[in-house]
């Protein structure tokens, strides 16, 4: 049977029609939407899912073309067991991905997508991770039956036509499917968020797919942000030769009109949108710091047109926020309250009776009344109670333009050239405020034996301390040991040509004291650690040898505006020997689990943390 997949005439590429053709036979919906990615669409998209009952339109003298959608309430993260990297080879996916041999998998899967679109619309969603042409930007394309994703693609990626024109008649896409995973029976009435029992996030990362089965919630149902930017951009930047990293990108501006770049890794709900937004504080009038992305960066060496000398260059993929609404307030996030005030979509927060959004923390008394992210009756006496008005991991979708701090070039082809990389957990203890790698090879050391205290971006326990190398322990879509050896790779080639190569740092914002206090106030209060970075780059800021790098004394810290004394400080910036030996000790776990492939550098340089802390 041939399908009509009502291409419009501008549509050139026929292996995209092809593929759509194959799909809409598999999947078998009703009638299949190309996506222009025009605001009447948008709207369009918006009043089918308010008459649906998934869209509540929240009250527009409050926030103008806002939405809220409340999800179903065991679909709200993503399902990290449930993800799964589909190599030929078992040892290519490595010891921290879940495989399946491909074949497999895909028999698996054949008989859940044959007909899991019957009664709904398949919608074709064209998407260019990264600026339309840009020589660091790629084209995927997603067909889904939820209009949500398409809507929520459009904020987050550049969408629709114009992507197709550029895809050309023999243009490259990575084809994404994604399906909710529940046809529509003629006379059943639609689930507004229908959520699957059965969940499958599949990448095969040889051939370049996405398929995402029966789950609606953002990382496991937008393709483009940690399947497609993440999951496979990692594989074709080790083919390739560039870097898929889950850092946001940030500009930061002095005084003097000098303009800095630094890409940075954090886990999931660990601050990286807000740090991407920062406002530096008191005493750093005249400093601006301006956002690029706040979750993803893809990074290409380049030479740099002025110097002439090879330099990472960065971009942002998407061209949105999806990020954690609890926590955001006036003061922890300014530049990110304002950019919500139209054009949102709010996933899973809790509705005020005069038609407005609220979250734990957004004002230090919650309404009288509101109706909770489960569509309940909520009042803050529930609160005091332990029932969240909001999903601990809601959310809010947000085009980047709405940004006040937005980088005047976070939409450059070209992107920016990056002067630092900073890896951070959420650690209570060990981890100073701020280290230096002394090299590439203990910067890629300190990355790699990342740790965390885990949040509620992912299904399952929150608070445990688990090892995140890079932040990338769920979205590196290969063997994490070749994944390291990539970025050595990177380091020794880019060394031996000559290259100005970005210092590495580790961060920690979340130390705490004897009593369970944050030793650290964090937000704003980062651009110091930002500065005494910058400080080291230009060659004017000191700083001491430790077990683990170089890290700063009270002295060397600009301290203007904020009254942080030696003995706090210390406590935030200490590297306590007994400490580092137990720690070293998780890091040959991870490597013992990490197994034959670890680049031996790795294990070099704990050696030499090893010494250090003996001597
Ligand atoms: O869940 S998402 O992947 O969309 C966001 C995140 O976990 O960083
Ligand atoms: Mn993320």
């Amino acid at each position: 049977m041939t399908i009509n997949t009502n291409a419009p005439e501008y549509v050139k590429n026929q292996k995209l029609i092809q593929w759509v053709a194959d799909i809409a036979a598999l999947t078998k919906p009703d009638k299949i939407r190309w996506c222009d990615g025009s605001q009447a669409e948008y709207d369009e998209f918006c009043e089918l899912l308010v008459s649906a009952g998934v869209f509540k339109r929240l009250n527009p003298a409050k926030r103008k073309n806002a939405f809220l959608a409340l999800s179903d309430p065991d679909d709200v993260a993503r399902v990290e067991d449930r993800t799964f990297i589909c190599s030929a080879n078992k040892d290519d996916a490595g010891p921290t991905n879940n495989w399946v041999e491909p074949s497999e998998m895909r028999a698996t899967l054949q008989p859940l997508f044959d007909g899991c679109m019957r009664g709904r619309t398949m919608y074709v969603v064209p998407f260019s991770m990264g600026p339309i042409g840009s020589p660091i930007a790629h084209i995927g394309v997603e067909l889904s039956d939820s209009p949500y994703v398409a809507i929520n693609m459009r904020l987050m990626t550049r969408m629709g036509k114009a992507v197709i024109d550029q895809l050309g008649a023999t243009g490259e896409f990575v084809p994404c499917i994604h399906t909710v995973g529940k046809p529509l029976v003629a006379g059943e009435k639609d689930v507004a968020w229908p959520n699957n029992k059965t969940k499958y996030i599949v990448h095969y990362p040889e051939t370049r797919e996405i398929w995402s089965f029966g789950s609606g919630y953002g990382g496991n149902a937008l393709l483009g942000k940690k399947c497609f930017a993440l999951r496979i951009a990692s594989n074709m930047g080790r083919d390739q030769g560039w870097l898929a990293e889950h850092m946001l990108i940030l500009g930061v501006t002095s005084p003097e009109g000098k303009k800095y770049h630094i890409a940075a890794a954090f886990p999931s709900a660990c601050g990286k949108t807000n740090f991407s937004m920062m406002i530096p504080p008191k005493g750093f009038e005249g400093w601006k710091v301006t956002t690029v992305g706040d979750d993803i960066a893809w990074i290409k060496p380049r030479k740099d047109s002025v110097t002439g000398k090879t330099r990472l260059f960065a971009i942002n993929p998407e061209s949105g926020y999806f990020g954690v609404a609890p926590g955001t307030n006036r003061q922890t996030n300014p530049n990110c309250l304002d950019s919500l005030n139209q054009d949102v979509i709010f996933t899973n927060v809790g509705l005020t009776d005069d038609g407005d959004v609220w979250w734990e923390g957004l004002t230090d008394t919650p309404p009288a009344h509101l109706i909770d992210w489960q569509g309940k009756d909520w009042t803050p006496a529930d609160g005091a109670a332990g029932r969240k008005a909001a999903h601990p991991n809601s959310r809010f979708t947000v085009a980047a333009t709405n940004n006040p701090a937005v980088d005047p070039n976070w939409d450059n082809p070209e992107g920016v050239a990056i002067d630092a990389f900073l890896f951070g957990g959420r650690r209570s203890n060990t981890v100073p405020l701020v280290s230096e790698a002394r090299d590439w090879v203990e910067g890629v050391y300190m990355a790699a034996t990342m740790g965390s205290e885990t949040t509620a971006a992912i299904t399952g326990q929150v608070g445990v301390v688990r090892r995140d190398p890079f932040a990338m322990i769920a979205f590196a879509g290969y063997n994490m040991s070749d994944y390291f050896q990539h970025w050595l790779n990177i380091g020794s080639k880019l060394a031996a040509e000559g290259a100005v190569l970005p210092k590495i740092y580790c961060v920690n914002w979340f130390r705490k004291d004897e009593n369970g206090r944050f030793v650290w106030p964090g937000f704003g209060e980062n651009m110091r650690v930002l500065s005494w970075i910058l400080g080291r780059a230009e060659g004017t800021a000191k700083g001491k040898e430790t077990v683990f790098g170089i890290c700063p004394e009270h002295a060397d810290m600009h301290w203007n505006g904020l009254d942080y004394s030696t003995d706090k400080f210390e406590k935030a910036i200490m590297v306590a020997v007994d400490d580092w030996k137990s720690e070293l000790k998780l890091h040959s776990e991870l490597f013992e689990h990490l197994g034959e492939r670890l680049p031996k550098e790795l294990i070099e340089a704990r050696s030499k943390i090893e010494k250090r802390l003996n001597a």
